[in-house]
């Protein structure tokens, strides 16, 4: 099954928004296989958002993405990766629709969140970087024959 990289960023956690954005997913029909608190090393979080290396925003990205805890999550699920994109909405929360997690709780597009991969190659790539593969946790569901 198809599988992604989310993360409740630190403005999420601060905002006391992880059991919301948890709930969006699950209420949607998705399965989580892992979860975890946890503080973002730099070195981390310069390999996960090395696609930005050159961008004059890469520093600040860096710093806020290790300034507190986030919230790092495996699901899966059919169209997953490119359904949770959709759920998030827009990168800037001034484009994103209201209903999508930035378009109801944020404001400005350095503190915008959630992440999520945007691809099956970064959701393998990033599922890897989070998370050991005994932290995936794989178990059946009787709700997911209604979903799936
Ligand atoms: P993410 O990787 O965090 O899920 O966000 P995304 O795919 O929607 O956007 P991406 O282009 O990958 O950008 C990564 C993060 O960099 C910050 N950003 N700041 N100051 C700026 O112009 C700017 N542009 C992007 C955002 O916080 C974005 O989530
Ligand atoms: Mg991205």
């Amino acid at each position: 099954m198809e599988k992604t990289f989310l993360m409740v960023k630190p403005d999420g956690v601060q905002r006391n928004v992880i059991g919301e954005i948890v709930s969006r997913f699950e209420k949607k029909g998705y399965h989580l296989a892992g979860a975890k608190l946890m503080q973002i090393p730099t070195e981390l979080a310069e390999q996960h958002y090395g696609e930005h290396k050159e961008r004059p925003f890469f520093g600040e990205l860096v710093d806020f993405i290790t300034s507190g805890p986030v919230f790092a999550m495996v699901w899966e699920g059919e169209n997953v990766i490119l359904t949770a994109r959709q759920m998030m909405g827009a990168t800037n929360p001034k484009d994103a629709a209201p209903g999508t997690i930035r378009g109801d709780f944020a404001v400005t597009v350095g503190k915008n969140m959630i992440h999520g991969s945007d691809s099956a190659e970064s959701a393998e790539r990033e599922i890897g970087l989070f998370f050991k593969e005994e932290e995936l946790v794989s178990y059946e569901k009787t709700m997911n024959s209604w979903v799936n």
